[in-house]
């Protein structure tokens, strides 16, 4: 019996530390169990994608992406035939895979934004904000001026949704973070990415077309144009912005050239030593706006006349 005793006295501490540390294994696993299933967008391999409020990555994105980039350096702008689609796609798709949608970084498209920027001639840049249709049928009957979107890197990324997923594929399809959900995700670092190198690019004169119907105001500091662009302009290289304010045609006219929100935006020009001028709806746009309602009164060859 004392050979009993002794044993059960040296068992009993190993056997309280076995059942200490099978009860903190147990509360790791909880622990751990309950965050993954808590944070609900942390997928891990092999389970569904995330789930969010904006659109899901478009379909056949790489076939679009590669067909847009081929066509732009065959058709569009001849001068880029050397640049590598197949890099140009490869770039985009780093950026994105198996990433989570909302920690991307500028430096996750420096090598495709690289790779896809390219030389814009002086005096061409066409900036815009809530002129959106409207400034490309410009640029496409004007070739005197190019707008973000008709340079490779807007071109090809222009009106797509993508983003990443940390399961397989690796890309989401069904659903991507609205900029509202998280500001760092993929689309809205692209475009800010790619508005800043636009802007930095630009040289001599440079217009922009302002939508003179907005009841917010025409021009908004939290906008693309207001927020990246205009930062980003370089004194140095840049004489003189024109802006271009443009009034829905079956739209009230809410703002004129001396608006608030235009002052503004003259004011920030003039402090950064860009000379700017301003015209409410620039004839030649106008005219556009004219081939899709003839029959507006802002239309007719002679505004005077009862027929
Ligand atoms: P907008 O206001 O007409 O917006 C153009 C597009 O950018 C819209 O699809 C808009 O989404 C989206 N957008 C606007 N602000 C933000 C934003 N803030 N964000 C993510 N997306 C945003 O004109 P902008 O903003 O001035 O952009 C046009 C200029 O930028 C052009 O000069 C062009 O060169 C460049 P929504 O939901 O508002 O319709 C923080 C994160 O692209």
């Amino acid at each position: 019996m004392p050979f009993q005793n002794s044993s059960a006295t040296t068992h009993r501490p190993r056997l309280i530390l076995s059942g200490v540390m099978v009860v903190l294994l147990l509360l790791v696993v909880v622990i751990v169990s309950v965050a993954v299933l808590s944070s609900g967008r942390k997928a891990t391999p092999g389970s569904s994608p995330a789930q969010w409020k904006g659109d899901g990555t478009t379909k056949h994105l790489q076939e679009i992406v590669l067909g847009r980039c081929y066509n732009f350096i065959a058709t569009v702008n001849p001068e880029l035939k050397d640049i590598d689609c197949l890099q140009v796609w490869q770039g985009l798709q780093n950026a994105i895979a198996y990433r989570d949608p909302c920690s991307t970084t500028e430096e996750d498209y420096r090598p495709l934004v690289d790779l896809a920027s390219h030389f814009i001639p002086c005096n061409k840049s066409l900036f815009w904000s809530k002129t959106k249709d409207l400034v490309h049928r410009f640029t496409k009957a004007n070739h005197d001026f190019l707008t973000l979107e008709d340079t490779l890197a807007g071109y090809i990324a222009d009106e797509l949704s993508w983003c990443g997923d940390l399961a397989s594929p690796g890309i989401n399809y069904q659903s991507c973070p609205k900029w509202s959900e998280c500001e760092n995700n993929p689309s809205t670092i692209y475009w800010k990415m790619a508005s800043k190198m636009f802007a930095e690019a630009a040289c001599g004169t440079v217009q922009v077309m302002l939508n003179g119907s907005i009841e917010t105001g025409a021009f908004r500091n939290n906008s693309f144009f207001g927020g990246i662009e205009v930062p980003n302009l370089n004194p140095d290289k840049i004489t003189e912005m024109h802006i271009w304010l443009i009034h829905d045609i079956d739209r009230p006219q809410r703002e004129s050239c001396t608006g608030p929100s235009i002052t503004t935006l003259k004011n920030i020009l003039t402090s950064r030593k860009i000379s700017v001028s301003c015209e409410e709806n620039y004839r030649p746009v106008q005219l556009l706006q004219c081939a899709s309602n003839p029959d507006h009164s802002t239309c007719k060859l002679c505004p005077y006349t009862t027929q």
